[in-house]
């Protein structure tokens, strides 16, 4: 891949990892409060910022625009993550998530939920339903002749496990949903083990390429190559579904979660929290 080193790509990159800190600090803060899916939050952290702060086509104040880009949160327990993107584009407050996260009739249960909170797409969850809906969606954008708005759905890699997903990457390949992104954040772990262990996964790229899918393969904690796959995306009316392999590191960023399972979810306490916030702040000091 090319990388743009201008000066202003420069600045970008800058703002952009000092968000992806800020947004992997209010995790902490609410891992503090509740328990959420940490280690998944904050493997995908790096991609899910540029996404929404970069690259999405999303106005906070409409969210039903039929012009909009979608994002369908296949892998729903990153609920907290979305919430914390979604509000670094005015959605809605931070203080808002804090106060409501997983609370009865609040708008951000542990799994996203769009009943209860417009900005959510599809409610997801169950794992393995939200790609499939991702191409429905596109493939109705295509029949209304919306060539302007992009689908984007982010999966985990353990997920790539349930039959639902290959079903879809068939369908998305035989309908020629070049609308159609979606994001693997390859961590290397579900909940309780390794992928290795539970279903290996060989050469997953290499499995979407046989299925008529454009796939890139990326560092996925690096904003620079996270942002060049965005900017050299083709035109949205392509004939080719696009699968991003981003190879990332569970628990990025926080030493004793990083490739730790025992953090796929849980809750930290007050002294985790502050080491987490100091070594954050010093890794993004480091790289500047
Ligand atoms: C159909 C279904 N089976 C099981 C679960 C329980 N579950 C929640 S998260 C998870 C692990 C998912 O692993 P992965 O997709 O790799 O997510 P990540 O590591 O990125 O968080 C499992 C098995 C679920 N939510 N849905």
């Amino acid at each position: 891949m090319k990388y743009n080193s201008s000066i202003s790509n420069k600045k970008l990159i800058k703002e952009l990892e000092k968000s992806a800190m800020e947004i992997r600090i209010n995790l902490l803060k609410l891992c503090n409060q509740e328990v959420i899916h940490i280690g998944g939050d904050l493997s995908i952290t790096d991609v899910m910022t540029v996404l929404w702060k970069y690259k999405i086509n999303y106005n906070s104040k409409l969210p039903m625009d039929e012009s909009r880009d979608r994002f369908v949160l296949s892998k729903g327990h990153a609920s907290a993550l979305l919430s914390f993107c979604q509000a670094s584009i005015g959605c809605f407050s931070v203080e808002e998530i804090f106060k409501e996260y997983a609370k009865d009739k609040g708008i951000f249960p542990m799994h996203a939920c769009n009943l209860l909170n417009p900005f959510v797409e599809v409610s997801t969850g169950s794992l393995g339903h939200g790609m499939p809906i991702a191409c429905g969606i596109a493939a109705g954008l295509k029949l209304k002749n919306n060539f302007s708005s992009r689908v984007y759905t982010l999966m985990g890699d353990g997920e790539q496990s349930e039959g639902s997903v290959w079903e879809a990457a068939l369908n998305a390949s035989h309908y020629k949903l070049g609308n159609l992104i979606v994001i693997i954040d390859n961590n290397g772990f579900e909940a309780d083990g390794s992928i290795e262990e539970i279903t290996s996964l060989n050469n997953l790229a290499e499995k979407y390429r046989v299925f008529g899918w454009r796939v890139d393969e990326i560092n996925g904690n690096d904003i620079t190559e996270i942002v060049d796959f965005f900017d050299n995306l083709p035109p949205v009316n392509g004939e080719q579904p696009i699968c991003l392999v981003a190879k990332t590191i569970k628990g990025k960023g926080i030493s004793f979660m990083e490739n730790n399972v025992c953090w796929h979810s849980g809750k930290i306490n007050d002294k985790q929290l502050i080491d987490g916030i100091t070594e954050l702040k010093e890794a993004y000091r480091k790289m500047n």
